[in-house]
């Protein structure tokens, strides 16, 4: 008995021992993590945060009428929150004829009747807090819609109130200095009017008609909606186009410098920062809590921090199009250099942003979104054997740096390219009006069809794809936009049971982000900058250092390290079989791995 007694009393002893043993360690690394936390200045939730994209038009249609609804999301909410993003932002959903699908509003206050109403919005915001969630809204107010009621009364009279809510010149002063216009099948920012014998200006289509920034009573007007939205609940906004809201109202010549890249020229009006620091004043800084993005077109490197110094007290952040813009031919609508990227390039766009924000203001990352091709095709490689490889590494690199990703529905699925053969299948203003003019002109009808297949905005708005019923349960009607006949194989249902799948990678790289702080808020470093190959760099915080190495190719690649790879531990690898980490100096990567060490 006495020695059964002796045993149990060294057993109980060694179990106390090793759970002393562990203590100090469990010590240590709560005391590293709280070093580690209260060394970050500047935390903002929204630095923390994973924004998640939604186009409302293609998500989820809830009535059968093959367009996606408030309803349609508020459904899938669940899955929303499953996987692991913070903040959802969606694309306009406020009263449009949908010229350009909601980016022209006649009713900022008026829920588009496609969408559903004013009580399903407010059902989807306090859904969306109950799970966790925030939203954003798209704040589009350089131009409305040419059937808004202001631009209705605009256009009624040279002396009606509202007539300089808009930008007029008139016809006897002659023809008003060349504007370029995105949406124009002419490329012309003037529109003539015969009502008053006067021209508008829209820098997008015809019927975007821009407000006019310079009148204090178009600005107040604009507050007041803001607040009206703020009031409700929502936790931000994302601004359409905001850097063109200012304008020279003399409307000189443009300089010639500009003509070759005038989205610039729009984006330095004179009062543009007067403007938004009024914003500021008068409706942001009264929501403290909430967080703003600009959509920075037009905007260089240079121009980033006026917006988004906190010290200016402007806006939190803006997204860039320095990435999105490589590989495009100078000059030309939107047409690929069949060269394509180099890598060198790829990674020296995005650490020159990263380095602009070292110690102010804070970046955002992303591959795709609603104007943008899908990322798997435009920046990954679609084919069947290296799609999902490569979507998991393009997530990898947007979870790894130092700036808040946006991420757009269907890319935690590895969606792709719709490639249309036919015009007759598109949908986007920007596609129909760019054939028309080409046609208007004599141009390769043919050579821009195949380009669109690469570059076209329908291609990442065609319809989320759920599961392998028809119309991959988007809807029982009949879709607005044709859904990508890989439904069968890429969709939620088939993902979610797959544990290698391109979703659950998301959800596992979106968890190792928010668990690593050094994976948000860490220094980043570039190494091996002139790899063809390979993206490697390195992210340091408070004595912590992760390592990640990215293999943009078909092929095997080496990273070369200075470090003893043998002491790294892998934190996570795009594939299923992890490598021997015993190579020192030099790791080769498996074509398209993605991998996140900790060194430190
Ligand atoms: O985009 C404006 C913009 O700068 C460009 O990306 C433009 O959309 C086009 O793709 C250039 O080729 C914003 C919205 O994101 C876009 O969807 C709207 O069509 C546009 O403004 C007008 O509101
Ligand atoms: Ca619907």
């Amino acid at each position: 008995m006495k020695i059964i007694k002796y045993i149990n009393l060294i057993i109980i002893m060694a179990a106390i021992a090793a759970i002393v043993s562990c203590q100090p360690q469990n010590k240590k690394s709560t005391a590293q993590n709280k070093k580690s936390t209260t060394n970050i200045p500047n935390r903002k939730w929204w630095k923390e945060a994973v924004v998640y994209q939604i186009y409302p038009r293609s998500f989820k249609d809830s009535n059968g009428d093959g367009i996606g609804d408030l309803k349609g999301i508020i459904s899938k909410l669940d899955y929303v929150k499953s996987l692991g993003v913070n903040v959802i932002w969606l694309n306009p959903i406020f009263a449009s004829p949908n010229h350009d699908n909601g980016y022209d509003i006649s009713n900022y206050r008026k829920i588009m009747k496609q969408f559903g109403d004013m009580n399903d919005f407010d059902t989807l915001l306090s859904e969306i807090h109950r799970h966790g969630l925030k939203l954003i809204l798209d704040l589009v107010v350089n131009h409305t819609s040419s059937e808004h009621r202001w631009f209705k009364q605009s256009r009624s009279s040279r002396n009606n109130s509202y007539r300089n809510y808009y930008h007029w010149w008139p016809a006897e002063r002659g023809k008003p200095a060349k504007r370029y216009s995105f949406f124009d099948v002419n490329n012309n920012a003037w529109r003539y009017d015969s009502t008053t014998n006067a021209y508008y200006l829209h820098y997008f289509a015809r019927s975007q008609p821009d407000l006019n920034w310079e009148n204090p009573k178009v600005r107040q007007a604009i507050y007041k909606m803001m607040r009206f939205w703020f009031n409700k609940g929502i936790d931000g906004f994302r601004m359409d186009v905001i850097p063109f809201i200012a304008k020279d109202t003399t409307f000189p010549k443009m300089p010639a410098k500009y003509h070759g890249n005038w989205a610039h020229f729009y984006a330095n009006g004179p009062h543009l920062h007067e403007y938004l620091k009024e914003m500021n004043r008068e409706v942001l800084s009264k929501y403290p809590n909430t967080m703003t993005v600009a959509e920075g077109a037009g905007v260089t490197i240079g121009e980033a921090l006026k917006f988004v110094d906190p010290a200016r007290k402007e806006l939190n952040m803006l997204y860039n199009f320095d990435g999105m813009s490589l590989g495009y031919l100078p000059g030309k609508y939107k047409t690929l250099d069949p060269k394509g990227v180099k890598l060198v390039d790829f990674k020296n766009v995005y650490t020159r942003w990263d380095s602009i924000y070292e110690d102010k203001g804070w970046g955002t990352i992303y591959l795709g979104n609603h104007d943008q091709p899908r990322m798997v095709t435009r920046w990954g490689n679609d084919s069947p054997q290296f799609r999902a490889l490569s979507s998991k590494m393009l997530t990898t690199f947007l979870m790894t740096m130092r700036a808040t990703p946006f991420y757009y529905f269907g890319d935690e699925l590895g969606m792709t390219n719709i490639k249309f053969d036919s015009i007759q299948d598109y949908e986007d203003i920007e596609t129909l009006h760019e054939y028309q003019h080409l046609k208007n002109t004599g141009g390769n009808l043919k050579k821009f069809l195949d380009n669109q297949k690469m570059v076209a905005r329908d291609n990442g708005r065609t319809p989320f794809q759920w599961d392998t019923t028809r119309n991959a349960g988007f809807t029982t009607g009949h879709p607005w936009l044709k859904v990508n006949p890989n439904y069968k194989t890429i969709n939620v249902a088939v993902e979610e049971k797959n544990p290698n799948s391109v979703l659950n990678y998301f959800k596992k790289i979106i968890r190792l982000r928010k668990k690593n702080l050094v994976l948000i808020y860490g220094r980043y470093t570039l190494l091996d900058k002139e790899n063809p190959d390979v993206y490697a760099y390195t992210r340091e915080l408070n004595g912590k250092k992760d390592l990640v190495l990215l293999n943009f190719t078909t092929h095997k690649a080496q990273a070369k390290l200075s470090f003893d790879m043998s002491k790294a531990k892998l934190l996570i690898d795009n594939y299923s079989t992890a490598q021997d980490t015993n190579a020192v100096k030099t790791f080769t990567l498996r074509p398209y791995e993605a991998v996140v060490f900790e060194l430190k």
